[in-house]
């Protein structure tokens, strides 16, 4: 009797662990990107050497990273060409510093943004007032890795191009910079907002505004989280 029920124990527990096995629960992280209230000026650098990993350090497991870019909701302003520059400019911002390949383009849509279908998309929709643009993360905290990400710019701003001539001063104050907001939401496939006023000057600070183009550019911090991670 004693042997069966032990057998029988023996079964429940494989099939339990076959069933965690074939459906990983996933969680999921957002990342809000605030528009900035009135501040002094900025005393820091972008020097300054903070980063922050997520939830203990999760981060994709095979690269590139592919991703979508979705047209739907695009502001009519904006043209085709445009968009899809800045934005791959933003993600190989990163690129840059690590040896691997970490982003790569791979097609242009209509479809929506979707959080959750496993589709790595970026593109627009509309978001609360003082929110400029989320990041949606999947990933599994068992294995530390990140399956799906989505990028949600606010309909609601401005977009366009702050620096037309691209020397790094602004040109356009009443633009939200939309290589500048991109480049940001792409670091969070592995680093957190920075809040610390020390952190103003880095692209994983959590704030920004019109007419803004530094977060175009990485800081030390924002380097070395990126190093941290994919390797330099
Ligand atoms: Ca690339
Ligand atoms: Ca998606
Ligand atoms: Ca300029
Ligand atoms: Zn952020």
């Amino acid at each position: 009797m004693k042997r069966i029920l032990l057998a029988l124990l023996l079964v429940v527990f494989a099939i339990s662990i076959a069933h965690a096995a074939s459906k990983p629960q996933l969680e999921k992280i957002t990342f809000v990107h605030y528009i900035k209230g009135s501040q002094g000026k900025p005393t820091w650098d972008e020097n300054v050497t903070d980063y922050k990993l997520i939830a203990g350090g999760i981060k994709w497991k095979s690269l590139p990273i592919r991703y979508s870019i979705s047209l739907h909701g695009k502001p009519s302003n904006l043209d085709n060409n445009f968009v899809i520059s800045a934005i791959n400019n933003a993600s190989e911002t990163w690129d840059e510093y690590v040896d691997a390949n970490l982003y790569e383009m791979q097609s242009i849509t209509n479809e929506p943004v979707i959080s959750g279908d496993g589709n790595n998309t970026v593109g627009w929709g509309v978001l609360p007032e003082n929110v400029i643009a989320v990041t949606h993360l999947w990933y599994n905290p068992a294995t530390k890795e990140i399956v799906e990400f989505d990028i949600v710019f606010n309909t609601l701003y401005k977009w366009g191009n702050a620096d037309p001539d691209n020397d790094g001063i602004a040109d356009n104050p009443d633009v939200m910079d939309l290589q500048n907001i991109a480049t940001h939401e792409f670091g969070h496939n592995g680093l957190d907002d920075l809040r610390p006023p020390k952190d103003s000057e880095l692209t994983m600070y959590y704030k920004s505004d019109y007419g803004e183009i530094k977060k175009r550019t990485l800081g030390i911090g924002d380097i070395l989280g990126i190093q941290k991670l994919y390797g330099s």
